[in-house]
């Protein structure tokens, strides 16, 4: 680590947050206040025609690849997609329909809008997105898509990185996600070497009453640090999941396996960046 983030690292524990208040804009104070207490916050979407447009393009795509006709209820037909697919094509039906959305320009711009003031107060707002949005589809009682207790990072995700969580459908009970609490996660995760040879079945029965399912309708939105950890569970309820999530993080932070350009692309970069970046000290000569 370099002795300036070693620095910050430092100030950071201190009580910076008193000191950040002053700088910092009231309706952006609360927000802070409860990530870095929770780890995750549920915001509404800030632009709710980008959400309806993607929403709408799922549907209309899966429609199309189960060659039937266009949907009316587009909500209604995601949460009930399990009338249509057997567990045995989810995968490929879930690999079209990224590949479909990787083929829209617009749905990155779109996405990203879906959550942009929250994502500047709580990232910061020169960015790097995570270049694949993932999407996932838990039909009712499918044991194979399950996604066990993890914290990202284990699997080589930087610890600055930002998820945004995005449901197409109103997610409840187990057709959510779960989230540990923060300081059962530190004190879990502080001993982590007692669940070495232990299953994950293990490791989420010990966080389990500390982990609720994070309720989200559709219309809302999740913000977490994937440092904490989280998962899901076989979706007992009588609907589909449908969700996406799609990693952002501040351009200068540190990466780790998921490197820039590969996995993350730079989406806000300022001139003043671009700048530095560029700049190259003349060589040969003393000022
Ligand atoms: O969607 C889920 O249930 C879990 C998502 C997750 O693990 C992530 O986005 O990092
Ligand atoms: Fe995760």
């Amino acid at each position: 680590m370099t002795s300036a983030s070693q620095l910050l690292k430092k100030k950071s524990s201190e009580d910076s947050s008193k000191s950040h208040q002053s700088f910092l804009l009231t309706e952006e104070s609360s927000l802070i206040q409860k990530f870095l207490e929770k780890g995750i916050v549920r915001v509404p979407a800030e632009d709710k025609v980008a959400l309806d447009k993607i929403r709408d393009f799922l549907a209309d795509t899966a429609a199309s690849w189960l060659q039937l006709p266009v949907q009316k209820d587009k909500g209604q037909f995601l949460d009930n997609i399990h009338n249509h697919i057997d567990v045995n094509k989810l995968n490929d039906f879930r690999m079209a329909l990224i590949n479909a959305m990787k083929q829209q320009s617009w749905l990155r711009p779109a996405y990203f809008s879906i959550a942009r003031r929250a994502i500047e107060i709580l990232v910061g707002n020169e960015l790097v997105m995570q270049r694949n949005i993932n999407l996932s589809i838990q039909l009712p009682n499918d044991d194979s898509s399950t996604l066990p207790v993890h914290s990202d990072v284990w699997s080589g995700d930087s610890p600055y990185e930002v998820v945004l969580w995005v449901p197409y459908v109103n997610c409840y009970g187990t057709k959510a996600m779960y989230y540990c609490d923060a300081k059962v996660d530190e004190k879990v995760q502080g001993n982590l070497e007692k669940f070495q040879n232990k299953s994950s079945e293990d490791l989420y029965n010990a966080i389990a009453k500390d982990a609720p399912f994070i309720e989200t309708n559709y219309g809302e939105v999740l913000l977490f640090t994937q440092n904490i950890m989280h998962g899901n569970r076989v979706n007992t309820e009588t609907e589909s999941r449908w969700s996406s999530n799609c990693r952002f993080k501040s351009a200068l932070s540190p990466y780790a396996d998921k490197k820039l350009g590969e996995f993350f692309e730079p989406i806000t970069l300022r001139p003043a960046t671009r700048f530095g970046l560029r700049y190259k000290l003349p060589e040969g000569f003393e000022s």
